[in-house]
């Protein structure tokens, strides 16, 4: 006589327990496909909660679909081809056609069923780096579910508890799956859009490979001494500008996936962390700063006003990281008097050149010969020369006139007259620079010409 009421409450209880029908889960949705390395359009929810999507620099948000008021993603663990910056291109693993794979972006309190198909020649898992769940669907192979096999299709199906900056990567066979690119991002925004409301919202991934010049194909042994240090899975000047309209509020999310901490430094801006692995940080708790130091593992997001017109760098202050492809062996060669050795060498290395007896800048002059498939040191074409960067560095431009919503590069700013460095003469004697010999050379120097003293 109550069985139709037990059944309901039997039914409710499956649901409640996160134990949809196997019937619901049996048809994944289409996976969505993207390899280009550029930075996506913002994507609008077309269902479910409204909320305001994030920006990820270089990369892609993942489109959902709705099905009986569950949110379903569709990740694909496959081997990619991805572009570092113009010139290189590495063979990663990803996600759905790219590295990082692409950003889920879901709403507080939303239910989340992410199916994760293998198409890598190993197993693995995806682990929901940050977020709150159930134990079992935490993704650690072995722990707390078995490995995914090639071929398999795993479900995982949770609420999503608080909102924030989250990561997603294997938990299976870690150090090889990370250091081949296999990660990506997962934003949970506010229940309500309004709360901690931004006009421009970026996410990247901090990672780093290392990659022999010449090769494609990232050393997954490697415990430090990577050599390229990427943000998305590219390297300056292969990193998309930020930009933003002057008096807009900026949020950087970012979360890093190496095996080292990125002191990430913002010129000419000053922020606060609004945002840790934990969530939200009080406004009463933070407190100002220009350098954010983001340690493995660690997610954080910055806020400020972009009030400061021009082109800022945005970078890691570890100076190692702004550089691409280098062998951290070479000897320092500064004061080191090469122009009797350079004939002799080049008799055995006829493309032998020397360099580095007044420092490295002199590097990105050269037209140096590359092994295919290697990016320059030190590079990047600003206004005035070469910015000598590479690695983890970008550009934030910050202008008048930019429309909101509008993410295309501004191109250069234009100083107004008067508020840029530059060169005077100072009335000094002349200066040898020359260090292996410390004494005034008859070629005296003007220092109203910058660069006269290159010898090209
Ligand atoms: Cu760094």
């Amino acid at each position: 006589m109550n069985t139709r009421r037990n059944f309901l409450g039997a039914a409710a209880a499956l649901v409640a327990a996160g134990a949809a029908p196997r019937s619901a889960l049996a048809a994944a949705p289409e996976p969505h496909e993207r390899a280009s390395a550029d930075t996506a359009a913002p994507l609008h929810p077309q269902a479910g909660r409204p909320y305001n999507p994030v920006v990820t620099l270089n990369g892609w948000s993942l489109p959902f679909r709705m099905k009986d008021g569950v949110k379903e993603f569709h990740l694909v663990a496959e081997p990619v081809v991805r572009e570092i910056s113009p010139g290189m291109t590495a063979r990663l693993w990803g996600y759905n056609g790219s590295s990082p794979g692409p950003t889920i972006e879901a709403v507080e309190g939303d239910r989340v069923r992410l199916f994760v198909t293998n198409k890598l020649p190993e197993h693995t898992t995806m682990h929901w780096h940050g977020l709150i769940l159930p134990n079992g669907m935490d993704g650690v192979g072995g722990l707390t579910q078995p490995q995914i096999k090639p071929g398999e299709t795993y479900v995982y199906e949770f609420v999503l508890r608080k909102s924030g900056t989250f990561m997603y990567h294997p938990h299976a066979d870690e150090m090889v799956q990370m250091a081949m690119g296999a990660m990506g991002l997962f934003i949970v925004h506010p229940k309500n859009p309004r709360q901690m409301a931004v006009q421009r919202d970026y996410a990247f991934l901090i990672n780093a490979y290392d990659i022999d010049p010449g090769a494609s194909v990232p050393k997954v042994n490697t415990m430090l001494d990577f050599n390229l240090w990427t943000w998305n899975s590219r390297a300056f000047p292969g990193i998309a500008p930020l930009v933003a309209r002057t008096g807009e509020r900026v949020r950087i999310r970012m979360g890093n996936l190496t095996m080292t901490n990125h002191p990430i430094h913002l010129h000419g801006h000053v922020f606060e962390v609004a945002g840790t692995d934990g969530g939200w940080v009080p406004k009463g708790a933070r407190w100002p700063e220009v350098t954010v130091d983001i340690a493995v593992g660690q997610m954080r997001a910055i806020e400020f006003i972009a009030d400061n017109p021009g082109d800022w760098a945005f970078h890691c202050h570890k100076s190692h990281h702004t550089m691409n492809a280098m062998g951290h062996s070479v000897p320092t060669m500064i004061g080191v008097q090469q122009d009797d050795l350079t004939p002799a060498l080049q008799k055995l290395l006829p493309d032998y050149m020397a360099m580095g007896s007044k420092g490295m800048a002199e590097m990105t002059e050269m037209e140096m010969p590359l092994p295919d498939n290697t990016l320059p040191m030190m590079t990047g074409r600003g206004p005035y020369g070469s910015v000598e960067m590479g690695g983890m560095f970008s550009v934030f431009k910050v202008r008048d006139d930019l429309a909101p919503g509008d993410y295309r590069d501004p191109g250069w700013y234009r100083m107004p007259p008067g508020t840029q460095a530059h060169a005077v003469d100072a009335g000094l004697p002349p200066v040898a620079t020359d260090q292996s010999e410390p004494k005034p050379t008859p070629e005296t120097l003007d220092v109203r010409k910058p660069g006269h003293n290159h010898p090209h």
